[in-house]
């Protein structure tokens, strides 16, 4: 992509309405924009972010077998009233009235809905167990909408469903989206820790959250320091192995860790010595519950059983924040100039900067560069504007591709390159042939 072609509306100086960093970077690299309260249009730069979580968090949904589907965002009262959520649920939920005077509402969370799906297309113990979920755009209208697409109004989830006959299954269908989870946070850059969580309006006994330490964070958490020391790697785990996925699991909720709606501190200091205790500040990045038949009972979600019994479904619900993690890798990954963006998100994975546009040899060398590093595969933004250079050093810090390659006529001369290193600050002088070689190890 030619920045001269690109929609990215750079604002120079910073936002007087954003009291967060990732809210005021995303604004100022023209990633979003705000339309009403909590409400947001998601730009070019902004959505190619978006769309980078969206897939890991496919590409790790499909590795346990889960379905994708897309239920609508608009949704009908009737099944909410079956489940008695329609009152509880208060002001939080959007309610809306057809031209046929039918109240509609606009989904705050599918739970409903995909129970409905179910019951209508499985009857039998052989379909089981199921895995259903799709990432779509929710609303809740939030009393206090804050920090950009953080706590927004309207905001993007993935959420998904589990179906088991047995509460074992269950639980193994539990187990595996909480390793899912971690495999999913870790191939973004972060570590994002499970902590016991209050179940609120979804319901259910059994509960985690997914926090982020930020100093920003809107939870208070408390864990044992021992969660620094652990593999957070992408580990390959075999997810029909119930053993294998549930040792994963009991690694992980054997140590302390909680929210402060939850936090019991004679418990942590029973469990973990003083000088390991640690508290901070969480970004809830996701949230799964097991609930059983909380739904399934009412809805009347029943399949056969091997004996010919007629029983509820066990079930489970499991939520990621897609677009809330927009902001919570830029509150895990940035510095005084702007973002830094993880590999694996980032939404160009390499800047060019043309220091002479105009100059007919620096055009010519860049515009080769450009190209050999598409054909290599690399997605490139290539600044081709009329602009100062310390412009478009600023910029491009802002924007935070992992690489950023400088080429001004002196190095057309000497035929170097000079790469930058985002993360580290490292500029190297590289030849112009080997720079795909360089960034790539
Ligand atoms: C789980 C999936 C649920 O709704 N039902 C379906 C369950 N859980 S949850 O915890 O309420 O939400 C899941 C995740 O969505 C993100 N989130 C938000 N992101 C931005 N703005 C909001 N207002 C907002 N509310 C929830 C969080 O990451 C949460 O963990």
């Amino acid at each position: 992509m030619r920045l001269s072609k690109f929609f990215m509306p750079i604002l120079r100086d910073d936002p007087k309405e954003a009291e967060i960093v990732s809210h005021k970077y995303m604004l100022r690299a023209g990633m979003i924009r705000q339309e009403s309260a909590g409400i947001y249009s998601w730009l070019p730069l902004g959505l190619k972010v978006l769309k980078k979580i969206e897939n890991i968090v496919h590409e790790e949904q499909a590795k346990t077998g889960a379905n994708e589907l897309l239920m609508p965002t608009i949704q009908s009262a009737d099944l909410w009233r079956q489940s008695g959520r329609y009152e509880d649920y208060g002001k939080e939920m959007l309610r809306i009235t057809d031209r046929h005077d039918r109240d509609m509402l606009y989904g705050p969370t599918n739970e409903e809905m995909i129970t409905s799906i179910f019951k209508s297309g499985v009857q039998s113990y052989k379909d089981m167990p199921l895995n259903l979920y799709h990432i779509q755009w929710k609303f809740r209208d939030e009393v206090r909408p804050r920090f950009g697409i953080m706590r927004g109004r309207e905001f993007l989830m993935k959420d998904g469903y589990s179906f088991d006959m047995t509460p074992q299954e269950g639980k193994h269908a539990y187990n595996k989206m909480f390793v899912a989870y971690l495999r999913t946070y870790a191939r973004m850059g972060l570590k994002a820790i499970p902590m016991r969580a209050d179940t609120g309006p979804i319901g259910g006994d059994s509960s985690h959250e997914f926090l982020i330490l930020a100093d920003t964070g809107e939870s208070e958490v408390f864990f044992d320091k021992a969660f620094y020391d652990m593999d957070w790697s992408t580990f390959e785990i075999d997810y029909d192995d119930k053993q294998a996925v549930a040792s994963v699991v009991d690694d992980f909720t054997s140590k302390y860790a909680a929210a402060e709606e939850i936090h019991n501190q004679e418990e942590f200091d029973a469990k973990v010595p003083k000088d390991r205790q640690v508290s901070g500040r969480g970004i809830e990045v996701g949230h799964i519950f097991f609930f059983g038949t909380k739904y399934s009972k009412p809805l009347g979600a029943l399949v056969q059983d091997a004996e010919g019994n007629q029983v509820p479904v066990q079930s489970g619900s499991y939520g990621i924040g897609v677009s809330r993690l927009v902001g919570g890798i830029i509150e895990a990954s940035h510095d005084e100039n702007g973002i830094i963006w993880p590999q694996a998100v980032a939404p160009f994975d390499v800047g060019i900067i043309n220091l002479k546009s105009g100059d007919a040899a620096t055009d010519k060398q860049c515009e080769q560069l450009y190209g050999d590093l598409q054909a290599a595969g690399f997605d490139v933004l290539y600044d081709d504007r009329d602009d100062r250079a310390g412009a478009k050093f600023a910029r491009m810090d802002l924007i935070g591709l992992p690489w950023a390659i400088t080429v001004g006529p002196r190095g057309v001369k000497s035929g170097m390159a000079e790469v930058k290193n985002r993360k580290s600050g490292e500029k190297t002088d590289v030849p112009f042939s080997d720079v795909g070689k360089f960034i790539s190890q």
